[in-house]
């Protein structure tokens, strides 16, 4: 192998320097509901248990924190994921006339 070994130093000349690792873990997306004023609240709690996993009881706990508050988190996830789940989530809600927006912020 053509590994350096700092104990094999027979000409006496090698600097060997510790190096702090370079690769920084990936960033992690939040996923979001916003509030709007026409979406039916049966409606939004369906797409927290069904593209969120939520039980019923968490989904309608969110959907009524999102409803008085605006905004809502649905869950934290790789970047790919958190895209891929905005994405499902607008499809849905537009495939059924509701103004409902989902979106994601790094977290
Ligand atoms: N505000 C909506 C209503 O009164 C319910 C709602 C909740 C809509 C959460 C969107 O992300 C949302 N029917």
């Amino acid at each position: 192998m053509s590994e350096i070994d700092p104990n094999d130093n027979k000409a006496g000349d090698l600097a060997v320097q510790d190096v702090s690792p370079k690769l920084k873990k990936p960033p992690l997306y939040k996923v979001v509901l916003l509030n709007d004023d026409f979406t039916p609240m049966d409606f939004v709690v369906d797409i927290l248990v069904h593209f969120f996993s939520m039980s019923e009881e968490k989904a309608t706990r969110v959907m009524l924190h999102v409803h008085t508050r605006g905004v809502g988190v649905c869950g934290v996830f790789s970047k790919d994921v958190a895209e891929t789940k905005v994405e499902l989530v607008n499809q849905h809600a537009r495939d059924h006339q509701h103004p409902l927006k989902c979106s994601m912020e790094e977290a």
